[in-house]
């Protein structure tokens, strides 16, 4: 079968069942979703459109039902969640049912159904000669973790709109039910906040990039980069994501990494220094002050976020924020002498709970980079995405935090996939498919937390689940994101999805194969197994690998 990610349980029994345009898509009103987008899916890709009804009078049906009733539960309600994600799957020869406790069930069997049809039908127009055939087969199936992610930097590469919806499709066709938007960062500020008009007039383009690796610049390209998303487009975005129980969750990174939000307002800074968007990348001595004006200006930026995207949870970012300008002012000492800190190093954790207590107040919990367990840490309801090393995990569930598992060596795409010199510029270092395939997200003292709620036995901290990184300073385009992406994100997927035991029983290199004809009919550039072709290569120019 060649499912990504691999099912809980699958039994295979002989004979299949014959998609033909006379069945009919039978949902009760609370999976009409659900229902619509397998009739779409079929539409398109295989030419069939099935009515889609609430009783099938006797005519043959694949059938959507919800076991459990949920009602008012909106899409957020209960995430994370690995109970509303499970389903089960049954094809005979009498015809399809499929059955789900919530509505985010019947979308991921929704989802296995269209991996069992043929690749071809993952087309935009069916190009099929005969009615496509579904093996006879049951699948019982629920999630490791609640939280399978992938995030996508919009601000180093402002990414089109079109491709972050490509994204959530892709997202959903591997059972991921979180896209993280990095929305902000020093390189562009990439969305509209009423009253600070400058931060897109300004802030969200710069007046040329970096050519090749910032470490070894080949000057730069004398070309504007830009772009931001109104907040139509967000709303459609998160609209779009919700039809398919994908969380959108979004990023502003604070108090570091604000140079484009310090060029529209330098006033927001330590210096008071005009300084243009950065044309390079790296980490900046350049923070926010810990001022009211500061704290006003990010309680306007949660309010706008908090008014456009439903999700439960609000990355403030919190990663690489360097004390180097609060060391040296008068008025950042001041304030952390006023606040009761013995150190400015603090003013991060007091960044933090300030947000932190901001977004409580709108009913939404915080998540951080690793960076805001440091400096007098941060308050107990933090999410803590652990990035630098995995052992951070277990420690930030001592302190009490859920965590989400998101270690560079393990999930960060934007690193080389091999160490082919022929690969095109990725920022360093090598994460293979083989790494990623045999990575266990649970931390130790653990066995499955998921499924404890706790990795200690305290009942406090626990691993919501696993997310890959996609920073775009040298992936320039969607093009270069889907390379770096795939198909590495399919192995993310099912180490988010599967039993580690699953997963040993079923390799996804095993799978990839298959699962790349997929990705061929939907037109994706990924990189073949056995390396880049030579359009995908970095040549001799600025795209070139510079460590080899
Ligand atoms: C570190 S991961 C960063 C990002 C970079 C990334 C490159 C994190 C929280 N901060 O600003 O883009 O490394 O891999």
């Amino acid at each position: 079968m060649n499912l990504i990610p691999q099912p809980r349980s699958l039994t295979e029994r002989p004979g299949s069942f014959t998609v033909t345009p006379d069945l009919v898509i039978v949902a009760a009103d609370d999976a009409q979703g659900p229902a619509w987008l397998l009739h779409d899916a079929l539409r398109r890709g295989a030419g069939v459109a099935l009515p889609v009804v609430r009783d099938p009078e006797g005519r043959t049906a694949i059938t959507l039902a919800l076991s459990a009733r949920t009602p008012g539960a909106g899409n957020h309600a209960q995430f994370p969640s690995v109970t509303a994600e499970r389903y089960s799957l049954e094809i005979g020869p009498t015809g399809v049912d499929i059955n789900a406790d919530h509505p985010a069930g019947l979308v991921r069997a929704v989802h296995t159904l269209r991996q069992l049809l043929p690749a071809e039908t993952y087309r935009d127009a069916s190009t099929l000669t005969a009615a496509p055939e579904l093996p006879f087969l049951s699948v019982e199936d629920e999630p490791r973790f609640g939280w399978r992610g992938v995030m996508l930097d919009v601000a180093r590469h402002f990414m089109p709109k079109e491709f972050v919806l490509k994204l959530i499709d892709l997202a959903a066709m591997h059972q991921l039910n979180v896209v993280h938007l990095h929305l902000t960062d020093d390189q562009g500020w990439r969305f509209e906040v009423p009253g600070w008009p400058k931060l897109t007039e300004v802030g969200s383009w710069r007046a040329e990039t970096v050519l090749g690796h910032a470490h070894a610049a080949q000057g730069f390209d004398g070309t504007p980069h830009g772009g931001y998303y109104s907040t139509e487009d967000l709303r459609e975005i998160v609209a779009y994501a919700a039809e398919r129980y994908i969380t959108v969750v979004p990023e502003i990174d604070m108090p570091g990494h604000v140079r484009a939000a310090l060029a529209a307002y330098p006033e927001l800074g330590n210096t008071g220094k005009s300084q243009p968007v950065p044309t390079s990348f790296g980490i900046f001595d350049e923070v926010l002050a810990p001022t009211d004006e500061a704290v006003q200006f990010a309680r306007d930026v949660f309010d706008t976020v908090v008014g456009i995207f439903d999700s439960p949870f609000i990355h403030i970012g919190g990663d690489e924020c360097p004390r180097t300008e609060w060391r040296e002012s008068a008025a950042a000492k001041a304030r952390a002498d006023e606040l009761g800190l013995d150190s400015v190093d603090r003013l991060q954790s007091w960044f933090t709970s300030t947000f932190a207590d901001h977004l409580r107040g709108h009913g939404r919990r915080v998540i951080g980079w690793d960076e805001i367990l440091e400096d007098g840490g941060a308050p107990a309801d933090a999410v803590v995405s652990v990035w630098r090393e995995f052992a951070t995990a277990a420690q930030a569930i001592r302190a009490g935090h859920d965590v989400i598992v998101a270690p560079q060596k393990a999930v960060y795409l934007d690193w080389y996939p091999s160490e082919d010199p022929d690969e095109p510029l990725h920022i360093h270092n090598l994460l293979t498919l083989e790494t990623i395939a045999s990575f266990d997200p649970a931390p130790p003292a653990s066995a499955d937390p998921a499924r404890e709620g706790s990795a200690d036995g305290t009942g406090r901290g626990r691993v919501l689940g696993v997310q890959a990184q996609l920073w775009t300073e040298y992936l320039p385009t969607p093009a270069a994101v889907e390379y770096a992406a795939f198909p590495r994100l399919a192995a993310v997927a099912d180490m988010a999805w599967a039993s580690m035991e699953n997963r040993d029983a079923h390799p996804v290199a095993d799978r990839l194969p298959a699962h790349l004809r997929r990705l061929d009919a939907l037109g994706v550039n990924y990189r073949p197994l056995e390396g880049p072709r030579p359009w995908q290569r970095g040549g001799t120019g600025p795209r070139a690998r510079y460590d080899r």
